[in-house]
């Protein structure tokens, strides 16, 4: 019998990313190997460099050739003192989310074990969805009378109720599945359209979903609670900019960036989905071998799960939580890429 084959997409990209994909890759070969399956790793060098190289951050037909894979595994974007971030972002990674209808970006919060956070008590697991494709990123609006006082910059946020629907099903889809509790988050006070809309379609799936307890929060007061009380938080649905902010902020109470894994899911699954850690690029620490690995190993574990190797991405989770209880990984700067990466396949075996 022919072994289950996945094929996968590596997008390193800059910086850092080279380095946490490399090791990401290297804890999923392993578990491939022990699982007996395999995964068919094709890499593309699309990034700034890229970008110099070219004038693109991908090729002409790059979202063409990504869809034919299974999965794509992705790293990092981003070189700002050489291309603004803007053109890079707007180059590579959201293309990708918004062609592949990646709408949901899910983003696990919790302290993982030896991990210490800036809170002083108390335990939390949240659960953010980032709506992905539309909202404050659609990428519309223009600058006109540029480089005059008369100088103006529009830029229009688009919610449609096909896109909101869904990420609001999502979200409480989701809640269904873990603790029954949602927090879906706008500032309708101040923004009487497009969030406004958000809330009433909150209220209009709710009626159809009664076992799931559902609140209403203005951003800023949700931010507030996430540092305040988090462990209050279970699902937490956000627009596409008010869910990337959050993210930081669900990042920074679960010991930093580094630890904070992402998948950008098409729940459809008519296209593949993207794994990436949060984390940008970090060129300030690029070719040191000091960038924690762990939020990429666990976006691949997300990845695997996604892709149904549900016991492979429950046994990347363990070794890597036997890696950190272990007080490795878990300070910054402390640990080399290398030595992390290790420690996480060792566990493994
Ligand atoms: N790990 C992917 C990456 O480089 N992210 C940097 C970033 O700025 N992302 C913005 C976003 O997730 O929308």
């Amino acid at each position: 019998m022919s072994m289950k084959t996945y094929s996968i997409a590596l997008i390193p990209g800059d910086g850092i990313g080279r380095d946490v994909t490399a090791a990401a890759w290297a804890v999923l070969e392993m578990v491939a190997k022990q699982g007996g399956f395999c995964l068919a790793g094709t890499e593309f060098p699309w990034s700034c460099r890229f970008l110099k190289e070219t004038g693109r951050m991908m090729p002409e037909d790059g979202i063409e050739t990504l869809r034919g894979f299974d999965a794509i595994l992705l790293g990092a974007v981003g070189w700002p003192a050489e291309v603004p971030d803007s053109v890079s972002l707007h180059g590579l990674l959201l293309p990708i989310r918004k062609a592949f209808v990646q709408y949901a970006n899910i983003r696990p919060h919790r302290l993982l074990p030896g991990v210490t956070g800036p809170l002083r008590a108390g335990s939390f697991d949240i659960l953010c969805i980032r709506e992905n494709t539309e909202g404050e990123y659609s990428g519309a609006g223009g600058r006109v009378h540029q480089g005059t006082l008369d100088e103006v910059a529009v830029e229009t946020s688009i919610f449609t109720r096909a896109g909101v629907e869904r990420i609001l099903r999502f979200g409480f889809e989701q809640a269904r599945s873990r603790q029954g509790k949602l927090a879906s988050v706008t500032k309708s006070n101040a923004q009487k359209y497009s969030m406004v809309f958000w809330d009433e379609i909150t209220r209009k799936l709710a009626a159809e979903y009664p076992d799931v307890a559902v609140t209403s929060y203005h951003v800023d007061a949700l931010a507030a609670r996430m540092i305040m009380a988090p462990e209050s938080l279970d699902v937490v649905v956000a627009s596409n900019l008010f869910g990337d902010i959050l993210t930081d902020i669900g990042a920074a109470i679960q010991g930093g960036l580094g630890y904070a894994a992402s998948a950008n899911i098409n729940p459809d699954r008519s296209a593949p989905s993207m794994f990436e850690p949060v984390h940008g690029s970090a060129p300030d620490i690029a070719h040191l071998g000091i960038a924690n690995p762990i939020a990429t190993i666990w976006s691949g574990a997300m990845m695997l799960d996604h892709l149904g190797e549900k016991d492979g991405a429950v046994r990347i989770m363990k070794a890597v939580e036997a890696t950190t209880a272990r007080g490795i990984g878990t300070t910054a700067g402390k640990d080399k890429t290398d030595a992390i990466t290790a420690a996480v396949v060792a566990a493994l075996s």
